[in-house]
C-alpha cells in the first residue's frame, strides 16, 4: 500500500538491523528513519560508559550507512538544542515537524518504554504502529504456545523444539546432528595451567568514535567504567570480523573451557558477540548458520558447536520468551525474600575476595564478564547473601554492555537469584568457594582459603553457603537435587552448624561495613 505522506519510521539503538521492516520497507524518496540520542535512555540506569559510547557510535555509524544508501535520516544528537531527552518526545517532535501520516517502530526490547509507547499510540494524532521484531527466532505467540499447558518450562525441551523448527544441527531423518542434542558432558573443564589464550581483535576508532568519545567523557563524568581502551566494533562490517575471528579461532575450543575462570583473562574462549547480536549488528540466525557451517567443514568439533548454538539458539530465545511472558509482575518476583542492600564493592571492585574483585574489576574495565563470572562469582555472591533482586538486576542491567531488561531480567532475577521461585531453574546455583576454586585460579591470591569455613580466613563463599540453604530448608529440602546437601549439613552435628551460622553473620555484617 503506498502512502500520499511520508511514514516516520523510528530506530531505536538496539535495532541496527537493516533486515527489520521498519527500514526494508520504508520509501526511500519520501519516508523519514527517526534516531534519537537522549539522556533519558543513557540515564535510565547508571550505564557503563562503554556501553554508551559503544551505542551512540554504532547508531551514529548506522545512520551514515543508511544516508550513504539513500535514505532521509533525522538524527538527534544528544547534544542537539531543541533535543526533548526522551524518545517519546523526539517522536512528538518529528510529528509535528515533518507531518507524517503514520509512525511505524520496531517492538522495543523492554517493558517500560513498550508500555510508553502504547500510551505514546493514544496521544499521537496519527496512526502508530508497533511491528513485531523479527531477529527473534521464536515469536511471542509461538513461544506462548510452547509453553501453555507445560507445568514446567524448561530449556532443554524448549531448545529441541528450536532446533527441529529452525533444523539447524539436525539430520535429514530428524535426528540431532552427532547423535545427541547436548554434548555438555564434554564441556566445562576447568582450564589447565597451561592454556593459550587468543589474541583478541581491536578496531580502529574513527573520528566519529572519537567524537563519540569525547561527548560521553564530558556528559557522563560520573558514569560507571573505564571508557578507555575502547574496543568495540561499532558497525556490522566491523561485527562481521568479530564473528570471523571468533568462528575460525576460538569457537573450535568454545565448549571445553566454557566454564573455566582465569586471573586476569576476561574473555577465554567465549564470543564476544552478545553485544552486538543484542544492538541488532550481527543476526542471531546468521551466527549459528555460521557455527554450524564450520562443524560441516570440519573446522569445529561438534561438541564446542551444539554448546555454543545451545546458547543463542536455546537460552538466548528461551531467556526472551520468559521475560515477555511473565512481565510486568515478573520484576517483583522475590521468592527467597532477600532485601540486604548491594553492596558498594559491587561499583569500586573493592573487596578482599580476590573472586569479586577479579569479575567487578572486568566489568569496570570492559563492560564485560562472560557467563559463569555473572553466575558463579556476582550472581552467586548475591543469592548467597541475599541481596535485594531490584538492586542486583539494576547493577547487571546497568554494567555490561550488552545489557537489556529482556535478556538481563531473567538471567538475574531467575537464573542466578532464583527470585522467581525456580520458574527457570529447578535448583538454585548456590555454590560454595570449593566450586570457585574448582574453576578458577583466584583462590591462589585470596586473602581468605577456599578450604576454611570458619575463622579469619574462612572463605566468605562457605558459611553464607551453608546459610543459604539453612535459611532456605522448607524450600529446598525437597528438591531431588538437593538432599545430598542437606545429609552434609545434617551430619555436621548442632555445634558445627552453629558456629557456621555465627560465621556467616559475621560476613554479612563485615559486608555492611565494607571491610569484606
Ligand atoms: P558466549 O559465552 O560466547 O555465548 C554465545 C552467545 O550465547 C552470547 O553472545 C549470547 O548471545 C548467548 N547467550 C549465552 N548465554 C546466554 C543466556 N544465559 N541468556 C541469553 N543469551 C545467552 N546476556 C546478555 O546478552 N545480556 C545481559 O544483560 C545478560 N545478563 C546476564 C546476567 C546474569 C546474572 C547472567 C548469569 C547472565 C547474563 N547474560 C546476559 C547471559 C550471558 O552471561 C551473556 O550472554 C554472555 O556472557 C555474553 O558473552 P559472550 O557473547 O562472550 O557469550
Ligand atoms: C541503552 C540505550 C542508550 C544508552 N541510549 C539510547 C539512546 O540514546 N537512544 C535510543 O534509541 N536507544 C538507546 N538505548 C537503547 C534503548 O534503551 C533500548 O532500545 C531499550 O532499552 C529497549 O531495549
Ligand atoms: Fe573467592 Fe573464596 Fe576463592 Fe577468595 S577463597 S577467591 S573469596 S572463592
Amino acid at each position: 500500500m503506498t502512502h500520499p505522506f511520508p511514514t516516520l519510521r523510528v530506530v531505536l539503538g538496539d535495532q541496527l538491523s537493516t533486515r527489520l521492516a521498519v527500514i526494508t520497507e520504508a520509501d526511500r524518496d519520501k519516508d523519514v528513519i527517526l534516531m534519537a540520542e537522549v539522556m533519558r535512555e543513557a540515564t535510565y540506569v547508571r550505564h557503563h560508559v562503554k556501553k554508551i559510547a559503544f551505542l551512540f557510535s554504532a547508531m551514529r555509524h548506522f545512520a551514515q550507512a543508511l544516508r550513504e544508501a539513500g535514505f532521509n535520516v533525522r538524527y538527534v544528537r544528544l547534544d542537539d538544542d531543541d533535543n526533548s531527552q526522551s524518545l517519546e518526545g523526539e517522536i512528538l517532535r518529528a510529528v509535528k515537524a515533518l507531518s507524517p501520516d503514520r509512525v511505524v517502530v520496531t517492538e522495543p526490547g523492554e517493558w517500560r518504554l513498550r508500555e510508553s509507547f502504547e500510551a505514546l499510540r493514544l496521544a499521537l494524532p496519527v496512526l502508530f504502529e508497533i511491528l513485531p521484531d523479527t531477529r527473534f527466532l521464536c515469536s511471542h505467540s509461538e513461544f506462548n504456545a510452547w509453553a501453555e499447558g507445560r507445568t514446567t518450562l524448561r530449556l532443554e525441551h524448549f531448545y529441541r523444539d528450536m532446533r527441529r523448527r529452525t533444523g539447524l544441527l539436525l539430520e535429514l531423518d530428524g535426528k540431532p546432528s552427532g547423535g545427541q542434542w547436548n554434548f555438555d558432558k564434554d564441556n566445562r573443564k576447568p582450564a589447565p595451567a597451561d592454556l593459550t589464550i587468543p589474541p583478541r581483535i581491536s578496531f580502529r576508532k574513527d573520528a566519529i568514535t572519537q567524537e563519540v568519545l569525547d561527548l560521553v567523557r564530558t556528559r557522563f563524568p560520573d558514569g560507571f567504567g573505564r571508557l578507555e581502551p575502547f574496543h568495540f566494533a561499532v558497525t556490522r562490517r566491523q561485527a562481521l570480523r568479530e564473528l570471523d575471528h571468533f568462528i575460525d579461532y576460538i569457537l573450535p575450543h568454545f565448549g571445553d573451557h566454557q566454564d573455566a575462570m582465569v586471573e586476569g583473562e576476561p574473555y577465554l574462549y567465549h564470543s564476544l558477540l552478545s553485544t552486538y547480536i543484542n544492538a541488532g549488528l550481527l543476526y542471531p540466525l546468521e551466527v549459528c548458520q555460521r557455527a554450524e557451517a564450520a562443524w560441516h567443514d570440519g573446522k569445529a568439533p561438534i561438541n564446542a558447536v551444539e554448546g555454543f548454538i545451545r546458547q543463542i539458539l536455546g537460552w538466548r530465545e528461551y531467556i526472551r520468551g520468559i521475560y515477555w511472558r511473565f512481565m510486568p509482575d515478573y520484576l517483583d518476583r522475590n521468592a527467597l525474600n532477600a532485601n540486604r542492600p548491594l553492596p558498594w564493592f559491587y561499583w569500586s571492585g573493592e573487596t578482599r575476595m580476590a573472586c569479586v574483585a577479579e569479575v567487578v574489576g572486568h566489568t569496570i574495565d570492559h563492560a564485560y564478564s562472560h557467563h559463569i563470572q555473572r553466575l558463579m562469582v556476582t550472581g552467586n555472591f548475591a543469592l548467597l547473601a541475599g541481596l535485594d533482586p531490584v538492586a542486583v538486576h539494576e547493577w547487571y542491567l546497568a554494567v555490561y554492555a550488552d545489557a537489556y531488561e529482556w535478556v538481563e531480567l531473567p538471567n538475574t532475577l531467575g537464573m542466578a537469584l532464583h527470585a522467581d521461585g525456580g520458574l527457570l531453574a529447578s535448583k538454585p546455583y548456590a555454590a560454595s568457594g570449593n566450586y570457585i576454586n574448582r574453576m578458577s585460579n583466584y583462590c591462589s591470591g585470596c586473602v581468605y582459603d577456599s578450604k576454611v569455613t570458619t575463622g579469619d580466613r574462612a572463605c566468605p563463599f562457605n558459611a553464607l553457603y551453608w546459610d543459604f540453604l539453612d535459611r532456605h530448608r522448607d524450600r529446598f529440602a525437597g528438591n531431588p537435587r538437593m538432599p545430598y546437601v542437606y545429609s552434609t549439613w545434617d551430619r555436621m552435628g548442632p555445634e558445627r552448624r552453629a558456629a557456621i551460622r555465627t560465621q556467616a553473620a559475621l560476613h554479612l555484617e563485615a559486608m555492611a561495613q565494607n571491610r569484606l
